[in-house]
């Protein structure tokens, strides 16, 4: 093709791409309008709309999903600018008008946008800031990790982008991850800042864009200043440009701001008064109209596409890169650059003249080119030449088969630790499909939480080789801890945030790479709450691994304070998409592995099973609560039925006679102590009965879900815990008994109207040996027998000694 040619396509095509900006603008504008439009009218509730932040970003986003981005790449987009990307995804015909119609109310579009509760095809949840930013970061590092293994090579590379507010970078996580992106080599990142410098409640500080681009050349990033549009660059270039330039680059971000907000008039006083008599300039000045002067000093390059695209498009290597487009919060608004606009909403008599300004009659809001200066076929040739839109991104991957049952040796007293670290060793040693596709992780406590045994056997992660050098200087150690591109160990920092947000892109790969990949990260398990809100943002966008989370509760003995967990039993019951567990002993640990290695791989429709009530084949990411706690294992043969019971959670040690006066429930690591306190009981109370709860989380899921299947009708549903417990006379009192938060247990009282004294730990731990704290805190056996001496009357209890 001739060039000139060449270069008139290109003319054409930034006339339509300019037209679509004009759009996208609208339709956000008009979605956040007629939600609020509607729930005044329904209740009288205004919500905050976000049109100031969602402008922001249209030309950016106008430039990236029309021309620059390409169906591999994958984005997340900054919470408040959901509807410019909802409006962009029904331009290209992948979102619904009635979606759009429903924004933020039922079932419609989301206000953030959302992996699985939008349909628009969105490809990272966002809305707790930050969170989607270290997301892309980690989702690159997984794409090197599936190829280096050898998986996907025939798929192009995809490029991992964020769209980040610029208040966005005041969270702590942000940095942890460009931290750890500089240690793992990381590439194919873009984070595109817009910079309109306005957060929520405020304008940020000056020169905050020289901060960031310091830190991020610090850490081997490209940055890519994007400040001044082509009007700007021209007007420059006139004579006394200079001087302009002089004195927009020196204007505070306040000043601006509120300039941007008062329009033509108000910049020409501004600028007479400040350098109008300075020769050159002021016929700069004088030669615009009011409205050409506004629009001179807004020509910021974030609204500039022509600036947009080619940065964005000459873009030839895959090193990090950092954008900052200056851009103002609210572009193309009535409250542009006013610092209170946050949640501001366009008044209807705002919106009516923005409809004007758009040439939308009333009755055609929603008409794709309503208003638009090309011919309607045109612009869908052009939408149906997208790049970004063609093909499927969203991607399957089958399940692999795990092993039926793992082995594992089990030693006479062994922590379940212990058995977590034994039993990846055996994998470790498994030349199967499935032990190639597990991928371990750990912030920094990868042998305190045993991997140990299975890094050495698989390595650790990482692009380029690198030896052990102790290895190779024959110095004694009992870790090899070389890195190669083959290895199944990925090593973080200490920041247990990155592990949760690694987790969560490991744990996406089938979707997004089309690889699956098995994930398993280790962490202390106090530190759960340190990452606790990527923990949630993996599970709501369904990101499948296993977590490990071990020591735990004041078992932890001489780590005292808040060391020692006490309320992760109740997050493990509370965090949706997670089923929690906390087994006592191996061969228990053994059966929930071979469940979980099959669960975090199922995605069928929530079918619920009749047997424990709970949605099983939807499937769901794993989390167990683990001890160093050496117990005595019970030698036993692992039937079918026990090891469903295990997964269902309960299963009785003991099971009670008809006459039964005492329950002992426990979980975790005070198993010893319920056992002891079942044998001190069993001379003074009949038929005394001992239940081992392997997960609250999905016995108590269970129950609720089996009652409101009763109350919809289905008479016959009766959970696992109900089917339990149905044999027990009401009389008998129920002890509940483990190591963490007693509420965890308590409601198994109200299962089917047992008594029920809940033992626990309620207040931050102090050190000592187990016994002691176990005594102190009251969940040793003699506190056990103590409740149930209190909770069901009858002989004296000869056992019992003094409380202290
Ligand atoms: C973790 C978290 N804290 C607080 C909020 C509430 N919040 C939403 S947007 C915002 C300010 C965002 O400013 P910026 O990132 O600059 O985006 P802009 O609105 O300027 O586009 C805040 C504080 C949130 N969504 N997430
Ligand atoms: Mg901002």
């Amino acid at each position: 093709m001739p060039m000139s040619e060449k270069s008139k396509t290109s003319a054409d095509e930034l006339a339509i791409l300019r037209e679509l900006e004009r759009k996208v603008l609208w339709l956000a504008s008009w979605t956040i309008h007629n939600a609020n439009h509607l729930r005044e009218s329904v209740d009288g509730l205004k919500v905050g709309g976000h049109q100031a932040s969602s402008a922001s970003l249209a030309t950016i986003m106008t430039a990236l999903y029309f021309r620059a981005l390409r169906p591999q790449d994958r984005v997340a987009v900054k919470p408040h600018a959901s509807p410019i990307y909802h409006a962009i995804q029904y331009l290209l015909g992948r979102q619904s008008r009635k979606k759009l119609e429903d924004f933020r109310g039922y079932k419609g579009a989301q206000s953030y946008p959302s992996r699985t509760k939008d349909t628009d095809d969105v490809d990272f949840s966002t809305g707790s800031v930050g969170l989607g930013v270290a997301q892309t970061l980690f989702s690159s590092l997984v794409q090197d990790y599936v190829r280096a293994h050898g998986w996907g090579l025939d798929a192009p590379e995809g490029r991992m982008i964020a769209l980040v507010g610029d208040a966005e970078l005041d969270e702590g996580n942000i940095f942890e991850a460009i931290l750890e992106g500089w240690k793992q080599d990381l590439r194919n990142c873009w984070w595109i800042i817009d910079y309109n410098r306005q957060s929520l409640d405020a304008v940020i500080r000056e020169g905050l864009w020289a901060r960031y681009e310091a830190l991020f050349r610090a850490f081997g990033w490209e940055v890519v200043i994007l400040k001044y549009g082509s009007l700007l660059s021209e007007a420059f270039r006139e004579d006394g440009g200079e001087r302009l330039r002089q004195w927009i680059d020196s204007c505070p971000n306040q000043l601006y701001s509120a300039l941007v907000f008062q329009g033509g008039a108000a910049w020409r006083k501004r600028l007479n008064d400040e350098i109008g008599d300075q020769g050159p300039v002021t016929r700069l000045i004088e030669a615009r109209s009011d409205a050409e002067l506004a629009r001179l000093m807004t020509n910021l390059a974030g609204h500039d596409l022509p600036a947009l695209l080619e940065a964005f498009g000459k873009v030839d290597h895959d090193k990090p890169i950092c954008f900052i487009c200056y851009t103002i919060k609210g572009f193309g608004l009535p409250f542009a650059g006013h610092k209170d606009n946050h949640a501001g909403l366009m008044t209807p008599a705002q919106t009516e003249s923005l409809r004007a300004a758009m040439n939308v009659r009333p009755g055609h809001e929603w008409d794709k080119f309503e208003g638009l200066n090309f011919a309607p076929a045109d612009l869908q040739r052009f939408l149906d030449r997208v790049p970004f839109a063609s093909g499927d991104r969203r991607h399957r991957a089958a399940r692999i088969a795990a092993p039926a049952a793992l082995s594992v040796a089990i030693a006479p007293t062994m922590s379940t630790q212990a058995g977590f670290g034994a039993l990846l060793n055996e994998l470790g040693r498994d030349r199967s499909e499935f032990a190639d596709r597990i991928v371990t992780t750990s912030p920094d406590v990868t042998v305190s939480t045993n991997l140990g045994a299975w890094v050495n056997r698989r390595g650790l992660f990482a692009r380029a080789t690198m030896a052990d050098t102790f290895k190779s200087e024959r110095i004694p150690s009992t870790f090899n801890w070389d890195f190669s591109p083959k290895g199944q160990h990925i090593e973080l920092g200490i920041a247990e945030m990155n592990l949760f947000i690694l987790l969560s892109a490991l744990g996406l790969s089938h979707a997004i790479n089309g690889e699956r990949l098995i994930p398993i990260g280790t962490l202390y398990d106090p530190f759960i709450q340190r990452g606790l809100d990527a923990l949630n943002y993996a599970c709501y966008q369904e990101a499948r691994f296993i977590l490990v989370a071990t020591p735990a509760g004041i078992t932890l003995a001489g780590e005292g304070g808040a060391h020692q967990s006490i309320a992760t039993p109740l997050i493990g019951m509370a965090q949706d998409g997670l089923a929690a567990f906390e087994p006592a002993f191996v061969d228990e640990l053994a059966a929930i592995f071979a469940f979980a290695f099959d669960y975090i791989q199922r995605d069928a429709d929530g079918e619920v099973s009749e047997r424990n009530w709970l949605r099983d084949e939807t499937g769901g990411s794993v989390y167990l609560r683990l001890s160093t706690r050496p117990i005595e294992q019970i030698k036993r043969a692992m039937t079918s039925e026990l090891s469903q019971a295990i997964v269902d959670g309960a299963y009785w040690l003991r099971k009670p006679g008809p006459n039964c006066q005492v329950v002992v429930a426990y979980a975790g690591a005070v198993a010893p102590e319920a056992i002891q306190a079942v044998g001190l009981m069993a001379e003074d109370r009949r038929d005394v009965g001992l239940l081992a709860v392997t997960s609250a989380d999905r016995l108590n899921a269970g129950w609720t879900a089996a009652q409101r299947a009763r109350e919809r009708g289905l008479v016959h549903a009766r959970s696992h815990i109900e089917k339990l417990l149905a044999e027990i006379p009401t009389h008998c009192g129920m002890v509940t008994v483990l190591d963490g938060h007693p509420a965890t247990l308590a409601w198994l009282g109200a299962v089917r109207g047992h008594r029920v004294r809940p033992l626990g730990v309620e207040h931050f731990g102090q050190t000592g040996s187990i016994p002691e704290l176990y005594r102190h805190y009251g969940i040793d056996a003699n506190a056990v027998v103590a409740a149930a001496a209190t909770l069901t009357p009858g002989r004296p209890m000869r056992h019992l000694k003094a409380l202290p």
